[in-house]
């Protein structure tokens, strides 16, 4: 198992687009559980394998209290969606940063299991604010999108302005 690096905001790899996963083989569980440790690491409830440069469709997910229920989704289609919920949401892509979001309440995704089979989920609230904000990011689109462009520049400048500090 190994720890990997998260990409942040404004890098552009996160704008690449996701390419399906074709075969979940062994190289694939082995990235998988990477990401899972590598969300635990950081204090996620989420991760998607764009945020570690690696442009497949593959995200994990743990939004449970204690940790221990792990997720893991390929190839992730929402089916259906309806009502709102709105969270404060966050982002290890844009470290620090936490603002209102109103997505779909309710979603039904389906896609593939770590073992390749297919599943279909129903998910609400948190669940469903966190698939939504994970499939967004295989599409290269990230929370920060929502926001006014002044919002958006203001966190652009400060995350530069980290990054030039630690000379990335
Ligand atoms: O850790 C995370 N918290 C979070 C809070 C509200 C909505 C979405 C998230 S996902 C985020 C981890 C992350 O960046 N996943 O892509
Ligand atoms: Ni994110």
């Amino acid at each position: 198992m190994s720890i990997l690096t998260i990409l942040e905001f404004p890098d552009e790899r996160l704008r690449k687009k996701a390419a399906l996963v074709k075969n979940v083989d062994n190289h694939i569980k082995q990235l998988i559980d990477d990401m899972l440790e590598t969300m635990y690491h950081a204090g996620g409830i989420g991760l998607a394998a764009t945020q570690v440069n690696v442009h497949l469709q593959i995200l994990v997910i743990d939004t449970s209290e204690e940790k221990n229920l792990p997720l893991c989704l390929m190839n992730p289609e929402i089916i259906s969606k309806d009502g709102e919920f709105e969270y404060k949401e966050g982002c290890l892509s844009v470290p620090e940063f936490f603002e209102k979001i109103i997505r779909p309440g309710r979603i039904v995704v389906k896609g593939l299991d770590r073992n390749g089979e297919p599943v279909e989920i129903e998910a609400n609230d948190l669940l469903s604010t966190c698939i939504q904000h994970e499939i967004d990011h295989l599409n290269g689109k990230l929370f920060v999108d929502y926001l006014s462009p002044l919002k958006r520049q203001r966190i652009k400048a400060k995350l530069d302005k980290i990054h030039r500090l630690e000379g990335r």
